[in-house]
């Protein structure tokens, strides 16, 4: 586990529940690093509970992770989740240079809500064990991160197969929450 990301767990744990939202396109590797970062801790899923949104809680931390993409008519619903979230953890394929496009849309929609105001942003650029992956740089530029006003963010390559930076970049995560 995480350096930071162990230590600072227990200083989150004593406080309020905090709420992190893991969204990305279907296929981006969202359940997989998740599941990966949670590897042999015990958690509670509740698969459904609304519009295909997932939720797992570990220790005082709420996870609500769900696809994004081509579905204009449940946006209106995911607003609702919206309330209370400290970070936002972005999952990119980076194998899937097509569909940036759709995932930079999103992104920047969803971050113009109010209610986010105040949430940090992570993106995983994953799946960089796959050759021909597209550098961390590259999905930053693609999803143009520096035109983001305001926004405390920060982009890690990782794969969720390896595990390879996945904690780096959660250690970003806990460090922007326990600052704030
Ligand atoms: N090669 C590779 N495959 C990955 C990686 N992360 C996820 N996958 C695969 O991509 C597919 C979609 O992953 P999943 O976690 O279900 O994506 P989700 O739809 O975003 O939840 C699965 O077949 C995963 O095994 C990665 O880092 N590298
Ligand atoms: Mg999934």
């Amino acid at each position: 586990m995480g350096l930071v990301f162990s230590s600072l767990w227990n200083r989150l744990f004593s406080k309020a529940e905090v709420k992190i939202i893991i969204v990305g396109l279907d296929n981006a590797g969202k359940t997989t690093i998740l599941y990966k970062l949670l590897m042999n801790q015990v958690v509670t899923t509740t698969p459904t509970i609304g519009s295909n949104v997932e939720e797992v809680e570990y220790k005082n931390i709420k996870f609500m992770m769900w696809d994004i993409g081509g579905q204009e008519s449940l946006r209106a619903s995911w607003k609702t989740y919206y309330v209370d979230t400290k970070a936002v953890i972005l999952v990119i394929d980076s194998t899937d240079a097509n569909r940036l496009h759709i995932a930079k849309q999103e992104l920047h929609a969803m971050m113009e809500n109010e209610q986010l105001r105040e949430a940090s942003l992570l993106v995983f650029a994953n799946k960089q064990d796959v050759k021909g992956a597209l550098t961390a740089a590259q999905v930053s530029d693609a999803l143009a991160l520096t035109s983001l006003k305001d926004r405390q963010w920060h982009i890690q390559a990782c794969s969720a197969l390896s595990g390879d930076g996945l904690f780096q970049g959660l250690d970003w995560v806990v460090l922007q929450i326990s600052g704030s």
